[in-house]
């Protein structure tokens, strides 16, 4: 890679574009945009880490890799703004579903936004654009013959005068027979109980009674063969997701209940459904097309559909909404003759959990991220998980023990002493000023080799969703240079002090880029303690970063700790406050 003819600081890259691995090629289908999307929350409560965990950070990190990797990428996501928890919510807090969902969406946007979460756009199901889409896509799959009309028996609850779908109503599941399960979804076995036994009402406990009601019904069964064909088609689902989701197939699929009796809701637009609205899953995925759509109108006045359809599209979910994704969602895409297209990507991770137990809300068993980052840096939680979380749907554990010692261990003697020791050193040796290198020895050819090689290597797992092992790298490079650093003894070696600087300082550098998409905040403090500038930020993009940048005689910013070491009182503090709650 380097053409070092001997210890001269002459050294030179050979041919930038072929020794550069660049990225983007890496990209099966090159320079097609990529569009990413968030499972989108439902606006009846706080974002917690355990969603952070499990949706947010994965297409967080991604999106930004590919944004500094200068792909055309777009990450989208919404309020999931229906549903009967909502309306019982509102109700008790007096408010009308409007009123709430709006303070709920706003709500996110800050959590979210204090966490560095970048979207492109974060809209609303209930956005008339959503509805209007919605609307559209009925209308097209009642012409294509996909939507038909019978009579339901439904659960109504006498007492609380309502209709109990979904979630309201708890029993048996006719699957696997677990109890305490919701009647939409067994949590056991992931399946969707077409009838739960057993049932009570959620809300006051008492058996719902039974009354008939008009409902419109998707033909999901139409699709069996279609989503089989897909599904053993598209190589980039996860094999073990996609061979459980064949098996419900096989196992025969029911046609899918898409109405609600609410007022609460997407209408549907038929004369003889009036006081009838779009169950919440109907519409909540849709919103992923109709937010890319507006977010193109508003920024290119252009429509989005092209662009959707030339695209590569991921749909990043956690373990719990795969029947859907995998299932409703392409069956009605599918149903409008696929006008947009099916995802490439479903990147399925699984649950946080919180000292080795499940997250629960009511039993106040979850830490919500407004909460986390009052007391921490929001880096930090993003870099631990992010070094937690593998690729696939393990579930992972949240310990606070574990917390402290990778941000101090790894985060901060690692990463942060190898910034602070460069640039400090800079500082007092060289009067803030990018020392000429002299002689190379092997070490530093070596530590050249290791900035050229770092971008393929992490980038390479990136591309593929895998953050923690990107990051696995990216730590191990910052490992080899601190022994570097270390072994090279600048303070002592004078005569090749200079090299030893020039090398470091351009490390400090790739690894200002490499942590951009995991820790962006402090990733950009490096960048202006490193450069002085901030307003060519990340100018250099993932694939220039294999090179040696910084020249001599550029003069670097004030600098100080990037990072402060977390105390283990703080610590001690939220055991305890868990404790009182376990
Ligand atoms: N609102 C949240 C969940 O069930 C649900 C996701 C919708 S994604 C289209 O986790
Ligand atoms: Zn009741």
């Amino acid at each position: 890679m380097l053409n070092n003819d001997n210890n001269n600081n002459n050294f030179q890259l050979v041919n930038e574009k072929n020794t550069f691995i660049n990225i983007k090629n890496e990209l099966s289908e090159t320079d097609k945009p990529v569009i990413i999307t968030s499972a989108l929350p439902y606006a009846n409560g706080e974002i917690h880490i355990g969603h952070i965990s499990s949706t947010y950070l994965p297409a967080d990190i991604f999106t930004r890799f590919l944004r500094i990797s200068k792909q055309q990428v777009y990450h989208v996501c919404a309020s999931d703004d229906f549903g009967t928890p909502i309306i019982i919510k509102a109700e008790k807090e007096n408010k009308r579903p409007e009123e709430f969902v709006a303070y709920w969406n706003k709500r996110d946007i800050e959590d979210f936004s204090a966490i560095g979460i970048s979207f492109d756009k974060f809209f609303q199901t209930s956005s008339k654009e959503n509805q209007d889409f919605v609307q559209n896509v009925f209308d097209k799959l009642v012409i294509n013959g996909h939507i038909y009309e019978k009579e339901v028996i439904q659960f109504y609850c006498d007492f609380d005068k309502k209709f109990l779908p979904d979630r309201y109503v708890i029993g048996i599941c006719p699957y696997c027979k677990s109890d305490d399960q919701y009647s939409d979804l067994c949590e056991k076995c992931g399946r969707v109980p077409e009838e739960i036994l057993d049932p009570k009402c959620g809300i006051c406990g008492k058996p719902p009674i039974k009354k008939s009601s008009n409902h419109y019904f998707f033909k999901l069964s139409n699709f069996s063969h279609e989503l089989k064909e897909w599904l053993n088609s598209n190589n980039n689902l996860q094999p073990d997701v996609k061979n459980y989701v064949l098996y419900w197939v096989n196992e025969g699929l029911q046609d899918w209940d898409i109405t609600r009796d609410l007022e609460w809701g997407i209408s549907i637009p038929l004369e003889e459904a009036k006081g009838k609205v779009f169950y919440g899953w109907f519409d909540n995925h849709l919103c992923y097309i109709s937010t890319f759509n507006t977010l193109l109108k508003e920024r290119f006045k252009v429509s989005g559909k092209d662009i959707w359809n030339n695209s590569i599209i991921y749909h990043f979910i956690g373990k719990d909404i795969i029947y859907h994704h995998f299932l409703f969602l392409p069956a009605i895409r599918m149903g409008i003759n696929r006008e947009y297209k099916l995802p490439d990507y479903i990147p399925v991770r699984g649950h946080l959990m919180l000292h080795n137990k499940k997250l629960s809300k009511s039993r106040n068993w979850y830490i919500s991220l407004k909460d986390f980052i009052s007391k921490f840096n929001p880096d930090f939680l993003r870099f631990y998980l992010a070094t937690i979380s593998p690729s696939n749907q393990d579930d992972i554990n949240f310990d606070w023990d574990v917390f402290y010692s990778k941000i101090n261990n790894e985060l901060i003697d690692n990463i942060g002493n190898f910034i602070n020791r460069t640039l400090s050193f800079t500082k007092k040796n060289f009067n803030g000023i990018v020392p000429e290198p002299c002689i190379y020895d092997q070490d530093d050819k070596n530590a050249i080799e290791s900035i050229m090689d770092i971008s393929k290597n992490s980038g390479k797992f990136l591309l593929n969703t895998e953050t923690d092992k990107a990051l696995k790298y990216i730590l191990k490079f910052s490992n080899f240079f601190n022994q570097y650093f270390q072994k090279k003894q600048p303070w002592k070696n004078k005569d090749t002090s200079s090299t030893t600087l020039y090398i470091s300082i351009n490390a400090v550098r790739t690894l200002a880029i490499l942590l951009a998409p995991f820790i962006p905040n402090s990733a950009e403090k490096i960048w202006l303690q490193l450069t002085n500038n901030k307003s060519n930020l990340w100018e250099q993009s993932w694939n220039g970063s294999s090179i040696l940048r910084i020249e001599p005689g550029h003069r670097i910013g004030k600098n100080s700790p990037i990072f402060k070491k977390i105390e283990k009182i703080e610590i001690e503090k939220e055991k305890i406050k868990l404790g009182k709650n376990g």
